[in-house]
């Protein structure tokens, strides 16, 4: 590659101009992008499963409402993800079969079940609250399509938050039976939300080229800080225990001390065994199946048309 291409680049960069799909830009950050952006576009597509199960199931038509809206978004954000990601030069049929043929990764968090109505708060809270922590600093990534793409995802994550922690609310303020509901939610999702951040940040493979090139703006490490330190506040003011004994607020930092991950955990669900793995993919490919007649009519229809431009 071009030396010169390179440090114009990083130059472009370090200015916070915006990389734009048709400007020069070095292989590897193609790549580490496309690798992303294309994980990111998955997980919201396979995270529809976990609260999809509920929509069937909620407490109230007012409820249901809300989750079809949300898991709907959820789709929504899939979508323009795999558009942002195709503007640098994979197409989007390729990024698919790379996720249904288990090559790809999407985020560890959605291979964990949703067994009580309790869950769809704790993923509001929990896991919209971490996607925004880590989404708000995309919004300024140096990638243009995928910038722009987090400011309207970022819009409509703080909703579901605020639709997940009022199911909580409600939950915690209830009858006895709904209090400890919300507890065994909250004690099954917060170990797991932890890890959304990714790897410690001595592990983390791609931080330091991510960084440099201003995709990241905040280490795994450091929004998972931000994250305990603004969800302690929150679990305190609807009366529930975060499970983590050694959780303290340390007087010299400031910041909430937490515990031990359990770093084995996620390496095994990252390899495929968590406890949804194989039940995620499976309803993935089934719909990617049961999809294929709405393909082959798209198709035959742009030939069609096609056809009768040319004549
Ligand atoms: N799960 O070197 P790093 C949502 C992988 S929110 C699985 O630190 P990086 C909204 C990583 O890919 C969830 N894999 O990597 C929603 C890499 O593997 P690779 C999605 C993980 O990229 C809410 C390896 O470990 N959000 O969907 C995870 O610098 C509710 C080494 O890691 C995004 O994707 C994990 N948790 O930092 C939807 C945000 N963590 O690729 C429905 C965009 C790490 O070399 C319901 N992504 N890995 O094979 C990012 O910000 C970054 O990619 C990180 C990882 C921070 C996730």
């Amino acid at each position: 590659e071009d030396a010169a291409l390179a440090a114009r680049f990083q130059e472009r960069v370090d200015a916070e101009e915006r990389i734009e799909p048709n400007d020069w830009m070095p292989e590897a950050y193609r790549k580490t992008l496309t690798r992303q952006i294309s994980q990111h576009a998955h997980s919201e597509i396979v995270g529809m499963l976990p609260e999809g199960n509920w929509i069937t199931r909620t407490p109230s038509l007012r409820r249901k409402a809300a989750l079809l809206a949300k898991v709907q978004d959820e789709c929504g954000h899939g979508l323009y993800l795999y558009a942002a990601a195709e503007t640098l030069g994979t197409a989007r049929e390729e990024l698919v079969d790379q996720l249904l043929s288990g090559r790809a990764k999407y985020s560890s968090i959605f291979n964990y079940p949703t067994l009580t109505w309790a869950d769809i708060g704790a993923i509001g809270w929990l896991v919209d609250g971490a996607a925004i922590m880590n989404q708000i600093p995309l919004c300024r990534c140096s990638y243009g399509p995928y910038a722009r793409a987090m400011i309207r995802v970022c819009k409509e994550e703080s909703f579901h938050q605020r639709q997940g922690y009022e199911i909580m609310v409600t939950l915690a303020r209830g009858a006895p039976e709904q209090k400890a509901m919300a507890q065994d939610a909250l004690n099954r999702w917060w170990w797991p939300c932890l890890m959304m951040f990714g790897p410690p940040d001595g592990d983390s493979q791609h931080s330091d080229t991510s960084t440099k090139w201003k995709i990241k703006r905040f280490s795994n490490d450091e929004l998972r800080q931000k994250f305990v330190d603004a969800t302690v506040p929150q679990a305190r003011f609807i009366d529930l225990t975060l499970p983590d004994p050694d959780l303290r607020l340390n007087p010299e930092t400031g910041h909430w001390d937490y515990g031990t991950i359990d770093w084995s955990e996620f390496k095994q669900v990252l390899a495929g065994n968590g406890p949804c793995n194989r039940d995620r993919l499976a309803a993935r490919r089934k719909a990617h199946d049961d999809g294929a007649w709405v393909r082959e009519a798209a198709l035959a229809f742009a030939a069609k048309r096609r056809a009768r431009a040319a004549a």
